[in-house]
């Protein structure tokens, strides 16, 4: 653990703390975590853990109901938390350390607080063995695996449980430790490994964290040796039934299982002519008489399209499969979906299938891991696009957030790396994420700010904090300046999708294709001339998707194919854009590392020079996608930039 950043719990941030007199009334594991950290505050701080004239009371009012709420307010001198759960005791102690010495100022009327959804979960893609094309960790930025290691899992899991604590502080509360696409080794996890995912399961619990994990729905074959998965066959629920009464015995508080079946080559109950209902009900029984979830993904498309066909259109996809299913599923089975129809792209619109599915359990599927938005080596703070889809009111005032009743779900971004997330300014989106997921309307720049200060130690407008602000504040929308343009999406390099390849997907079968030609750019998706995707949506959405005069300008490439001198409604022609964009994106990089620059001293000098070496990483890319989409649409549409700018 020596140098290893302590990211937004710096031993600074205990000091309010550390510095009081603090009485802990309550039992039990959880109790005992938050005695611990207010002990150990008081020992490098000297305050004390006290029984009388307290400072500070944290609560647990009688038996730990399992709730994850807190009160707090502060009277006559003293701040008081008091929860009816353990783990709303643990949320209430970061809650004060957040605070810091505001903590201890004044009076406070008693204020309650409340996640508002129950499931707050990151997603690791990590391989227990190495995969030979995808690595540790698929789509890993940050290092190796956590949680494996050399084949297995990490004997000293220290860092798995400082991981657990910085978690908590954010206020995620479940982790499923492996890849979604469950590969060999990975799949035994499930069965003769599970003592190791007991391990890390044990590791994660002291911070309130349950551990859940990704398994192959043709598990009853690969490793129960039965001749079929089919989810309807007695023998193979009779298998999963066992296997998930064997799990609980490891892992009494196992969150479940999540399941990505029939999508991108992983197996699925397709192949028995069965339904993705059958498919996570069969999972679902399996789990409910030990009080578990199925997340079963809804990423699920044609991965072998011929770039020909113009009427398959991935974006359809999924709410074309599953929409049909709305109301057949249990009530332990949640249908995972990603944000965006597509994958995570720096512009998508919100998936229809959230606003389109009453009666089923949604989690919404963020992605903290950069894969399409500069892979940790650019800054690209996510907190406005995904405060943005939150926000959305996708179903007649209802917006996602709150459709969102099965949780938030993002695929994680951390590794074995010193800075956590390779990096360091991407910590931000991890930070983000758990706040967002507490509480999906809060304001992010907000969380931002409470983010600076209590990572780098400054209020707003001294030390770093200003130079931080603006160097993250506006990163997407710098990143999006200067990649694929109008929310179009990929145009990045096949298979690691690092950097610009115009065409890069454009003759694949992927699906994710810009139709770019002399004349004009996008995806016709309209229901009138189009394929119908627009249609997907619910009033008022529909209706202004379908229009080009009426789609909003960032995307207006994923709705229609233009030309390059249709107009927006900024005032510019699509080429003008496009050009503009790009220049300015790279300008904007060209500042923040100056930014960044100023800040030394002022930041430590590792975390100061590991930035500032992916500043110039980031600075490089942004130039070559500069130059590679701004020349690849000079050549196409044969307009020259207006303001003579160099193209070549
Ligand atoms: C884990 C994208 C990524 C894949 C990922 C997949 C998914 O296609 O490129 O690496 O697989 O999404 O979400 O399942």
């Amino acid at each position: 653990m020596q140098g290893v950043d302590p990211a937004w719990l710096p031993d600074g941030a205990f000091r309010p703390i550390g510095t009081r007199r603090t009485l802990i009334r309550g039992t039990g594991p959880l109790v005992d975590t938050v005695r611990g950290e207010v002990t150990e505050a008081c020992a490098r701080f000297g305050g004390a853990v006290v029984q009388d004239d307290p400072d500070l009371v944290l609560e647990l009012t009688g038996e730990d109901d399992g709730g994850e709420a807190f009160t707090c307010g502060r009277r006559d001198g003293c701040t008081t938390v008091t929860a009816t759960g353990a783990r709303g005791l643990l949320y209430g102690f970061f809650h004060v350390v957040r605070l810091g010495e505001a903590a201890f100022l004044g009076e406070t009327e008693p204020q309650h607080h409340r996640p508002e959804l129950a499931l707050r979960m990151l997603d690791h893609w990590d391989n227990v063995a190495v995969h030979p094309v995808m690595g540790q960790v698929e789509r890993g930025y940050a290092g190796g695996s956590l949680f494996w290691a050399d084949g297995r899992a990490r004997g000293d899991l220290e860092r798995v449980r400082a991981y657990g604590r910085l978690l908590a502080a954010c206020g995620i509360n479940a982790v499923a430790v492996n890849n979604v696409n469950v590969h060999a080794a990975e799949a035994r996890l499930l069965t003769d490994r599970i003592g190791e995912v007991a391990d890390i399961a044990g590791a994660l619990r002291p911070y309130g964290i349950r551990t859940h994990l990704s398994v192959t729905f043709a598990a009853p074959v690969v490793l129960g040796g039965l001749e079929t998965a089919d989810p309807l066959a007695t023998e193979v629920r009779e298998w999963w039934a066992g296997a998930a009464a064997r799990v609980y015995a490891a892992i009494p508080d196992f969150g479940g299982f999540v399941v990505k079946a029939d999508s991108e080559g992983q197996p699925g109950p397709f192949a028995y002519g069965r339904s993705h209902a059958d498919g996570a009900n069969m999972l679902a029984a399996a789990l409910a008489p030990h009080g578990g979830t199925v997340h079963w993904r809804a990423f699920v498309y044609d991965h072998r399209q011929d770039w020909r066909d113009r009427s398959t259109d991935r974006a359809r996809a999924a709410y074309d499969h599953f929409v049909p299913l709305d109301g057949e599923f249990a009530d332990n089975a949640v249908l995972q979906v990603k944000h965006g129809p597509m994958d995570f792209q720096v512009r998508e619109p919100v998936s229809p299938l959230i606003g389109a599915m009453p009666g089923t359990r949604l989690a919404v599927e963020l992605q903290a891991t950069q894969e399409y938005t500069g892979q940790q080596r650019h800054v690209c703070w996510l907190g406005p696009m995904w405060s943005e889809v939150l926000r959305c009111e996708i179903a007649e005032g209802s917006p996602v957030g709150a459709l969102a009743r099965g949780g938030l779900v993002a695929v994680s971004n951390v590794g074995d790396d010193l800075f956590w997330t390779g990096h360091p300014l991407a910590q931000a989106n991890l930070y983000t994420f758990g706040r967002l997921a507490w509480e999906p309307g809060a304001d992010p720049h907000r969380i931002l700010d409470e983010w600076i200060r209590l990572s780098f130690g400054a209020g707003p407008g001294s030390g770093p904090a200003a130079g931080l602000r603006s160097i993250l504040d506006g990163s997407w929308r710098t990143y999006e300046k200067y990649t694929a343009p109008l929310g179009v999406g990929f145009m990045v390099q096949p298979g690691h999708h690092y950097g610009p390849s115009v065409d890069g997907y454009e003759y694949s079968p992927w699906g994710t294709y810009h139709f770019a030609d002399r004349d004009g750019v996008g995806v016709d998706r309209s229901v009138a001339s189009g394929t119908g995707y627009a249609g997907q949506y619910a009033k008022p959405w529909a209706e202004l998707y379908e229009s080009p005069e009426t789609c909003p300008d960032e995307l207006l490439l994923f709705f229609h194919h233009v030309s390059y001198d249709h107009m927006l409604k900024s005032g510019k022609t699509v080429i003008q854009h496009i050009y503009d964009t790009h220049f300015e994106g790279v300008a904007e990089v060209e500042a923040a590392r100056e930014v960044w620059g100023s800040l030394v001293g002022l930041v430590d000098p590792a975390r100061h020079a590991r930035v500032a070496e992916r500043f110039e990483e980031q600075l490089r890319s942004a130039r070559e996608w500069r130059d590679q989409v701004n020349s690849y649409f000079f050549r196409k549409s044969g307009v020259p930039d207006e303001r003579g700018r160099r193209i070549y």
